[in-house]
């Protein structure tokens, strides 16, 4: 694609409670925090941003299905439906670019149910429980792989 690297960021279910309960597990920080410092990472990484957050299963897949010929790259928090959605790793499978997958906490450090991922077989990178820096981190990394082309 012509111009800046485009970036979709989704956000799953339940994520636009973030900072107003669990503050031991996810911060304190709001999901318009988080945007707002995806915001500044991009507008440094020269990457056009579109950030995302729908509790919808089926939202989340029509926004992946029009990221299909829409973006460059996804990074994507896939929230409870990581460990759920077969049909959201279908939506991921069927992109033919870089996605990469993002959890606030440490996944592994909780219970067991959270240690299976649909997503991560798919995905380019997983960046887990590096807090909400975590977002800034994949996009840094996706940064590096649209520069370099790599698709997956
Ligand atoms: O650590 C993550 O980022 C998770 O994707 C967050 C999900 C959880 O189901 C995953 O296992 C790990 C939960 C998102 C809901 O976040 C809330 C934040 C504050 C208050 C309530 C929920």
């Amino acid at each position: 694609m012509m111009g800046m690297p485009s970036v979709l960021v989704l956000n799953g279910p339940n994520l636009n409670l973030l900072g107003t309960r669990e503050p031991a597990v996810y911060g304190y920080e709001t999901l318009d925090d988080v945007a707002g410092r995806c915001r500044e990472a991009a507008a440094r990484l020269g990457l056009a941003l579109d950030f995302r957050q729908s509790n919808a299963e089926h939202q989340l897949i029509d926004w992946l299905h029009e990221a299909r010929t829409q973006v460059d790259g996804i990074v994507i928090n896939p929230a409870a439906l990581t460990h759920t959605s077969v049909a959201l790793a279908d939506a991921l499978s069927a992109i033919a670019k870089p996605v990469i997958e993002v959890h606030i906490s440490n996944v592994h450090k909780r219970e067991a149910f959270r240690h299976h991922s649909f997503v991560s077989p798919i995905a380019s990178g997983i960046i887990v429980g590096c807090g909400t820096q975590g977002y800034v981190l994949a996009l840094e990394r996706m940064a590096v792989l649209l520069a370099n082309e790599v698709v997956s």
